[in-house]
């Protein structure tokens, strides 16, 4: 099938499962074909997700193969490389193996993502009888609880109840204006500037892999790609080790999309272990419990919006993004600050174009609506704000956003993100989570 073409007849659930098979490595899934040949964590979350009602256990094996990757202290990375001689480069690049607890034998990143593992978990334990379920769980709960033994440990070290990031990746959102602004005034270094001001940057477009699948006009610019890929230089030379990370000075966010997701989690993970009668150790049941109320502190009552903070100095990043509507997702906020963020989502100089939702408010000046994370409608964050919606009994609106979600992919086909005023598609084609999401859009009730 050639990329961007829609087979005759066929219907959505069915593109969708073609795009899952295409893209399928096995036990795990590529994000897309060439420009996303790796598996990512919050990615293959999505996948099992939308996975579990075409075939569970290759929905479970989604999840395991995430294992693979899993450092020693329990960290789990964004990126699973792909063994393939030609992708040494990559491997190459983040060096896992330099620090002591990364994984033998099996090349990863540094960083992790958002923690969706515990969600993704259970949504696949839905699709299991009572027993299956039980098992499912028994078996991923040791590595579930890991991870988040270690988001506390290694990333709350102050004990707030909130985790840090040290990456603009880390978020999953790469170029988020709020991250991007920090990396701006921060940590841009010389040269990056000295190729600003001489206006050399074309040149370095000739060197990037991702403009051979992508116009230039819908991924980074070259100026925030430098500077990315500057910071994750400097995390190399700190070998992915958090504690000389901040000691060093280099950049520690506490983001909201992180922290709303790890809240999120949070719940989920108490859930599995109740359900094998489990008990969660003390440290992390308190660690948990400050999380959901630290989360109000990050609620600006002038703005009448929640933010990311600085994680040295509490400052405050207030800079909008789609992070403002990811405390629904959490779940824990009161149903009053929640109907203050709904209004966002219904203003349609807001959040709320033709295809919500914006990864970028409209009325914002970093607003480009073709431009990957700052601007453009992704399936992943609108299944996130529509589960948020349905929890908190918003439930027109979610049956607003689902329709509009499947409206846009039926229009545009199963693109990576979408123009949020015209649902056009953007980025690459056949992505995967936009495939696995809508498949659980259709599947699920709505
Ligand atoms: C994007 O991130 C990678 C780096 O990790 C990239 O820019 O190449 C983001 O959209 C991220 O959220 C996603 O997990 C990844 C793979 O789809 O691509």
């Amino acid at each position: 099938m050639s990329e961007n073409t829609k087979p005759a007849k066929s219907s959505l659930l069915d593109q969708a499962t073609a795009v899952l098979k295409l893209n399928d490595c096995g036990t795990y899934t590529v994000p897309a074909e060439n420009l996303y040949p790796h598996q990512w964590l919050w990615d293959s979350c999505f996948i099992a997700i939308g996975l579990r009602w075409l075939d569970v256990d290759r929905a479970q094996a989604e999840l395991t193969s995430l294992l693979r990757g899993q450092w020693a202290n329990g960290m789990m990375p964004n990126i699973i490389f792909s063994n393939e001689s030609h992708y040494r480069r990559d491997r190459a690049l983040w060096r896992s193996w330099i620090n002591p607890y990364s994984p033998d034998g099996v090349a990863t990143s540094g960083i992790t993502q958002p923690p969706m593992f515990a969600e993704a978990i259970w949504q696949v334990g839905q699709r299991l009888n009572a027993a299956e379920r039980r098992s499912w769980y028994k078996q991923m709960l040791p590595s579930l609880i890991a991870y988040h033994e270690w988001l506390y440990l290694d990333r709350d070290p102050h004990e707030e109840g909130l985790v840090l990031q040290v990456h603009p990746w880390e978020t999953g959102l790469d170029n988020t204006p709020p991250w991007m602004a920090e990396l701006h005034d921060h940590l841009m270094p010389w040269w990056i500037r000295a190729i600003r001001a001489t206006h050399t940057a074309g040149i370095v477009n000739l060197f990037r892999r991702d403009l051979h699948y992508t116009p230039p006009g819908q991924r980074f610019s070259t100026l925030e790609v430098l500077s990315l890929f500057d910071a994750q230089r400097r995390l190399r030379r700190k070998a992915y080790d958090t504690d000389k990370i901040i000691r060093h000075g280099l950049f520690a966010i506490e983001d909201l999309t992180f922290n709303c997701i790890l809240i999120r989690a949070n719940t989920r993970l108490q859930e599995i272990a109740k359900a094998v009668r489990h008990n969660l150790p003390p440290q992390l049941l308190a660690s948990i419990e400050k999380s959901e109320q630290v989360l109000d502190t990050l609620w600006d009552e002038y703005a009448k919006t929640y933010w990311s903070r600085d994680f040295i100095t509490h400052r405050p990043l207030k800079v909008p993004s789609i992070a403002t509507l990811m405390p629904l997702y959490a779940g824990t906020i009161s149903k009053e600050r929640a109907a203050i963020l709904v209004r966002q989502l219904e203003d349609d100089g807001k959040f709320g174009p033709a295809y919500p939702v914006p990864s970028v408010p409209l009325d914002s000046p970093d607003f480009d609506p073709d431009r990957y994370w700052q601007g453009p409608a992704w399936m992943n964050t609108n299944w996130l704000i529509l589960d948020g919606l349905k929890r908190y009994g918003f439930t027109e609106h979610a049956d607003a956003l689902r329709e509009t979600s499947l409206e846009m992919v039926e229009k545009s086909g199963l693109a990576e993100y979408f123009d949020p005023n015209t649902g056009e598609p953007l980025g690459v084609h056949n992505f995967s989570w936009t495939a696995a999401l809508t498949i659980d859009l259709l599947c699920s009730k709505s």
